[in-house]
């Protein structure tokens, strides 16, 4: 009796983890954006520019989780404090299941805030988040940014592209990484897929 019932326990019990295990998508580990790929806006129109710039600029990945919270970290080749009158940062566009709303969710450093400031705006406006942080570690040379679901509306899920940005004053050039196109408008981004919670 006993040797007819064990598999069937195994059976049940297998199922039930099954079940709990959270679904594969809820956590992506992005593949590698690539290096020496960043370019420059050389303003009035024309069009965007190969650049040799690396430092706080050329990203290499982005690990992002959806969990209670949403989790980016943003992996560069090298993250330096900024100097005088630069700025640097990640831009973070999302969409989110029921919403037709561009959410730009932003993390980015300032001569005087080297330690990171925030934004989260939707619709053009900003939106106020408690529990939107960044962190950024210079010897890791990462910018991590958290923000609790609920300031996106508890989505189901979302999709989400990244780029990083970088301002120098010195020769007042604006500067881009976007994941393989030189582009930053919405409608050209390549967006990940959906990224369910888990
Ligand atoms: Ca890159
Ligand atoms: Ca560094």
């Amino acid at each position: 009796m006993y040797g007819c019932s064990a598999p069937r326990i195994v059976g049940v019990a297998l199922a039930a983890t099954l079940v709990l295990t959270p679904r594969a998508s809820a956590d992506v580990d992005k593949p590698a954006e690539g290096t020496g790929d960043t370019f420059e806006d050389p303003g009035g129109g024309a069009p965007n520019v190969p650049s040799t710039q690396s430092t706080n600029l050329d990203l290499t990945r982005h690990e992002v989780r959806h969990g209670k919270k949403i989790t980016l970290k943003s992996r560069y080749t090298d993250l330096t404090k900024p100097a005088e009158g630069d700025t640097f940062g990640v831009i973070t566009y999302v969409k989110v299941k029921g919403s037709g709303d561009e959410i730009f969710l932003s993390a980015y450093a300032t001569h005087k805030d080297p330690d990171g400031k925030t934004l989260l705006q939707r619709r053009g406006s900003n939106v106020d988040c408690r529990g939107l942080k960044a962190t950024l570690d210079y010897n890791d040379d990462t910018i991590t940014t958290i923000v609790p679901r609920s300031c996106l509306g508890t989505p189901e899920w979302l999709r989400y592209h990244s780029h990083a940005h970088l301002y120098l004053r010195a020769g007042s050039q604006y500067l881009y990484d976007s994941a393989g196109t030189s582009s930053t408008s919405w409608d050209d981004l390549d967006f990940s897929g959906k990224l369910r919670k888990g």
